[in-house]
């Protein structure tokens, strides 16, 4: 097993209780996980404690205020960030962190590769691959996903006074770190089926909801950013 010591992981948690063993059992060694719950009304707390996670309470409700609450808890000089329904496998995070601890990027991401056809719906597919697109044109950046699994260093993450607290954070997240100038790569990850019920994409009601929030975050640091670059 790898060990990269110093790694802090943040796992946002809405009723997870099926998936975390799996994921915390698969955390790999040196890796601390830090599970936000969000008020789940399933055992998750329970289960997440006894496999020795760090659990955090964050009750205001949204994806970004449970990931920027674990940002907050993190004393780890790296933060990873992974979901907790199992769908990506912790144990391809030091691939994620490596680059980050080698200092050869700033921020690492995990590039989603379904491994079957159902890990990843189609209406979600299509947001994804539509955002991306607009993404590279911006930034000029190779980026094909604005997956969840990522990694950075904690007090840099800080330092990008991310504002975000629903389900824009992970973009806001990219946009702030290119404006500042951040090396950015993504590296593929596995991305399986989800143990339980999804809360954001896997419905066309949470994609609505999702792109409606990263459509408007893109226009308004868009914005910014010209205004910047031009004055
Ligand atoms: N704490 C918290 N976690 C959330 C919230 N919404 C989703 N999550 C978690 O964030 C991760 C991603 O959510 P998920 O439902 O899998 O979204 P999907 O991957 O787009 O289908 C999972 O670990 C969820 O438990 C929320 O409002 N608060
Ligand atoms: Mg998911």
């Amino acid at each position: 097993m790898e060990t990269d010591p110093g790694v802090d992981v943040v796992l946002p948690c809405l009723d997870e209780a099926g998936a975390l063993p799996w994921v915390l059992e698969r955390m790999p060694s040196g890796y601390r996980a830090i599970v936000v719950d969000n008020g789940s009304t399933d055992d998750s707390v329970a289960v997440a404690r006894s496999y020795g996670a760090l659990v955090v309470e964050e009750p205001r409700k949204g994806f970004g205020s449970a990931a920027h609450a674990g940002l907050l808890a993190a004393t780890a000089p790296i933060v990873a960030f992974c979901d907790a329904d199992a769908s990506m496998d912790p144990q391809e995070l030091p691939r994620v962190v490596r680059p980050v601890l080698d200092g050869r990027v700033d921020l690492m991401l995990g590039r989603r590769m379904p491994t079957s056809s159902s890990a990843w719906p189609l209406h979600a597919r299509i947001a994804n691959f539509e955002l991306a697109r607009r993404l590279r044109r911006l930034t000029g950046i190779d980026v094909h996903d604005l997956g969840p699994m990522r990694a950075a260093s904690r007090t840099r993450l800080l330092g990008l006074d991310l504002q975000d607290r629903r389900s824009g954070y992970p973009l806001e997240m990219f946009l702030r770190a290119w404006s500042d100038g951040w090396r950015i790569e993504e590296t593929p990850i596995g991305y399986s089926p989800r143990v339980g019920r999804s809360k954001v994409t896997g419905t066309v009601r949470g994609t609505y909801h999702a792109v409606k929030d990263m459509s408007a975050l893109l226009s308004s640091i868009r914005a910014t950013v010209l205004m910047e670059a031009t004055s």
